[in-house]
């Protein structure tokens, strides 16, 4: 029989939780390199011996007294719901200042573990630290670890399965004497009411409510104990904060559990402070005050040149292998159905998707980068002023660089924003942020139509160009519908950091494992659906018709231009096409023909299905040899006017389904949801407009 332990891991954010986790088991959690990283809690499941251990990754938060939606989630589950252990995680760099939220753990009077990660930056610093004192002075186990190096975290688990098995030990946190006195007198009286009983819980609510947390007094405020409770309390806080000489019962409390935080570190750690570090000599010039931006546009830059460059070379090969796989097969399996569906339908258009891939992976691996070095935060509070401009706060960064990757894990960063209003507005102008899913759609336009200018610079020129729209809107919202002032923020600089490549491989593997898993079966079945629909009903008079021409031709290359004008016909007179052209006129000022205009349709459910349907249904029109690409094809079909209204489309309409769930999940006010469904499609189809009958006074 083996025996389950639940586990909560928790602590201050950026202190290495999820890097501890991922050490222990094969679990994949994202990490990086800035404060906010894990917004929503992760359960994952570990087997030591005869123990199922399951280990809860929380959002890391700095103290009891919640305030965003993510520190929510981890107070909310370290207060109400049920473990066997916790795991406090504090980072050894900053000792002090963690434990001080380790205090207020301890007030819980729980079996707790206190891991003391990043040792090796301590080591690398020259300190030592003295892990049995402090073992000592809190009466709790504690465990050094280097996530990074993998070392000393099975000794965790070793710990969590000791303290399961044991009773648990005194681990009290004594505060001064007149302090104390108020918390055993405000326990007393908690212990009258029935769900209070226990000394320890009774104990730890009565800290909470000197502590003046909301939420605890909320939890009390209608049971009978009440009035009792609200009139002492009242008492005590204008008695201790007389007797302090404080303005809050809170900082009394802060300044308790500093003092002996402090102490604690100064008792146990020995290490010298350098003069500069390495991280504030990067910082001189990186976050210089004129250098500093012009710095990360330069980076920006450089990230779209090399995500153009480097993912080109290997894009032929493989829209290769795709194109000769496809005409082998047409030729060597038996005609029909089958046949038709593999080589039309599935192939080109998984084809079509799949040749971005390494364009889509070098884009990851640079925002990647900019996540594990630390450089995140360092942009965030460079970009600060300039997006108050616009109404936006600089945390709100992050969650809008995090859009270029994907914007549903952007919707849920969001969280790390603590003013419902900055949040609202970062969220409805996020979809402006042209996602990784949206990159081959620029990339074939950009390598169809800008094969002369430098195509790196035109996807920084539309990915820039979408950001900046974003921000217009953000201060059209702001100053039409929210009034007022972005908060103030502030978001911790961490130490740069050297990337792991472990944890950069790991994370583009999965990336790649799971975009082609979702080419393998969304746009695959997404692509036989386009298929059977643009390949019924079947129009047999007219077959024939054409068949009897095809006979009579001698000429080859006339047999090859009717056969293509029979699947053109078939192709418009299919399901698919009486749709495209139903939908058309929407389109037609914009210069989209029906496959463009289905393409663009499709693309609502993901954007990834916009190129893929365009493999299908360029496929289906029939090749002529000198057309064999994709590219190719658009070259054809697609007027450059046309072109550049459907990029501005992509880059503005709304975004994929899944994203549009996350955003519903996230925002429960449906005069939102209703508004942001709506806007972003208005927006996309009267700029498109605009600059379409631009071009065409310019004489494009
Ligand atoms: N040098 C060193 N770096 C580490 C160690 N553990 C984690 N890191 C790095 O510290 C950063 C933060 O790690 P995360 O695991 O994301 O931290 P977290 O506590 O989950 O952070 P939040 O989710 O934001 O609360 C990452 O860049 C890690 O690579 C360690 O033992 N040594
Ligand atoms: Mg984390």
């Amino acid at each position: 029989m083996s025996s389950e332990i639940k586990v909560a891991i928790v602590g201050q954010p950026n202190v290495g939780k999820s890097s501890i986790i991922n050490a222990l088991s094969n679990a994949k959690l994202h990490v990086g390199n800035f404060s906010g990283v894990t917004v929503e809690k992760k359960e994952i499941y570990l087997k030591r011996d005869d123990y199922d251990i399951r280990m809860t990754d929380l959002p890391g938060i700095y103290a009891l007294n919640a305030y965003t939606p993510e520190e929510q989630v981890a107070k909310d589950f370290l207060v109400d719901e049920d473990y066997d252990v916790m795991v406090n995680v504090v980072d050894a760099n900053t000792l002090s200042r963690n434990l001080i939220f380790t205090m207020q753990l301890l007030d819980m009077h729980r079996k707790t573990v206190l891991v003391i990660n990043m040792v090796d930056e301590i080591e690398k610093k020259g300190g030592t630290l003295d892990e049995k004192s402090i073992e000592k002075l809190l009466g709790i186990p504690v465990v050094l670890t280097s996530a990074k190096e993998n070392r000393g975290v099975e000794e965790i688990i070793t710990q969590i399965i000791k303290l399961h098995n044991s009773v648990l030990s005194k681990n009290k946190i004594y505060y001064n004497e007149k302090v104390e006195q108020r918390i055993e007198e405000l326990a007393k009286i908690l212990r009258k009411s029935p769900h209070f009983k226990s000394e320890d819980y009774s104990r730890f609510l009565a800290i909470r409510l000197i502590d003046r947390d909301e939420n605890i007094y909320k939890m009390i405020h209608d049971l009978p104990i009440f009035i009792e409770a609200h009139n002492a309390l009242e008492k005590m806080y204008k008695d201790l904060e007389s007797e302090f000489d404080e303005e809050s019962t809170t900082d009394i409390l802060a300044n308790e559990r500093a003092a002996i935080s402090y102490n604690l570190q100064m008792e146990t750690l020995d290490i010298k402070e350098e003069n500069e570090s390495l991280s504030e000599k990067i910082d001189n010039f990186l976050i210089h005050p004129i250098f500093g931006l012009p710095i990360f546009l330069f980076f920006m830059w450089a990230l779209f040149q090399l995500t153009f460059v480097l993912g080109n070379y290997p894009m032929n090969l493989i829209d290769s292998i795709f194109i000769e796989t496809s005409s082998f097969l047409a030729d060597f399996l038996p005609k029909g159905i089958f046949n038709s569906v593999l080589t039309e339908g599935v192939l080109p258009a998984v084809g079509a998707i799949v040749m971005f891939l390494p364009n889509i992976l070098v884009l990851f691996l640079g925002l990647n980068l900019l996540e594990q070095t630390g450089y995140m935060s360092r942009a965030a509070y460079l970009m600060d002023g300039f997006l108050k401009k616009f109404g936006l706060q600089g945390k709100a960064f992050v969650p809008l660089v995090s859009g270029f990757g994907c914007t549903v894990p952007a919707y849920m960063a969001a969280r790390t924003l603590k003013n419902p209003k900055d949040r609202i507005i970062t969220m409805l102008v996020l979809g402006f942020m042209s996602c990784g899913a949206r990159l081959p759609i620029y990339v074939l336009l950009v390598s169809a139509f800008f094969a002369n200018q430098n195509p790196g610079n035109m996807l920084f020129y539309i990915y820039i160009g979408g950001a900046f729209l974003g921000l217009i809107v953000a201060k059209i919202l702001r100053t039409v519908l929210f009034k007022g002032e972005p908060e103030p923020f502030v978001m911790e600089m961490p130490p740069y950091r050297f990337p792991s490549f472990k944890a950069l491989g790991m994370d583009l593997w999965i990336k790649t494992r799971m975009f082609l898993k979702k080419a393998g079966t969304f746009i695959a079945i997404a692509a036989m659906v386009i298929w059977f629909l643009s390949s019924y009903p079947v129009n047999n008079t007219l077959v024939q018709n054409y068949n009897a021409k095809i006979e009579q031709t001698v000429d080859i290359n006339k047999k090859m231009n009717l056969k293509n004008e029979l699947n053109a016909k078939l192709l418009e007179n299919s399901y698919l096409g009486d749709f495209g052209k139903f939908i058309q006129p929407v389109f037609a000022p914009l210069g989209f023909d029906w496959r463009l205009s289905v393409a663009v349709v499709a693309g609502l459910s993901a954007k990834e299905v916009v190129v893929s349907t365009l493999g299908t249904l360029y496929a289906m029109s029939g090749a002529t040899e000198t057309s064999k690409g994709l590219v190719a094809k658009m070259r054809q079909n697609v007027d450059f006017k046309a072109a550049i209204a459907l990029i501005i489309i992509i880059m503005i309409y709304s975004p994929c389904l899944a994203a549009m769930g996350t955003f519903y999940t996230e925002v429960p006010q449906w005069a939102w949801r209703i508004f942001y469904t709506i806007y972003p499609n208005v927006v996309a189809w009267l700029l498109a407009y605009g600059v379409y009958k631009t071009l065409a006074l310019m004489g494009y």
